[in-house]
């Protein structure tokens, strides 16, 4: 037979961690509601979840890797939000941020979601903080409990 492994979405057993940056934060606080939102629907209670502010998209990856090592948490949620402005700056921040989250899963086994919302103009980055698209935030919380469950049973 077949051995199919689906993961519940429960999040009343795992400790989970947010990690959001402060800039934009007219976004980013609109990702972490969501997020906040998901995991409370799913169970979690406040004791199960930590939330940490960082200053940028560039300081989330290595806060997360801290919060991977100390052993503490079972998924780790990346909120930040960034937005192309009139040089290549955005081009180095989403490149550093989504390398440095993509590698703290794989150097550290827990699963750190990537929250962060990368876009070409504020409407795109609105659409993506609780309106038209959705709220990236609550996806991120979505599969962080997803993950969390889903690695229990590997
Ligand atoms: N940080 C963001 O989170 N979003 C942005 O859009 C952004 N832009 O475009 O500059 C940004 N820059 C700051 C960066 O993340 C660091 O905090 C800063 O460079 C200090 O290391």
């Amino acid at each position: 037979m077949v051995k199919e492994i689906k993961a519940q979405l429960a999040a009343d057993e795992n400790k989970f961690a947010i990690v959001v940056s402060r800039f934009n934060e007219f976004i980013t606080g609109k990702l972490l509601a969501g997020a906040i939102d998901c995991l409370e629907r799913h169970g979690a209670k406040d004791e199960q979840i930590t939330i940490i502010w960082v200053p940028g998209a560039i300081e989330i990856s290595l806060t997360a890797r801290k919060l991977a090592d100390s052993g503490k948490f079972d998924a780790l949620i990346c909120l930040g939000a960034v937005i192309r402005g009139q040089t290549s700056h955005y081009d180095y921040v989403c490149q550093q941020v989504s390398r440095g989250v993509g590698q703290v899963n794989y150097d550290t086994g827990v699963p750190a979601i990537f929250g962060v919302v990368t876009c070409e103009t504020i409407e795109q980055a609105v659409e993506r903080a609780g309106s038209k698209q959705g709220n990236a935030g609550t996806n991120a919380a979505l599969s962080a409990i997803e993950m969390a469950n889903l690695l229990k049973q590997i």
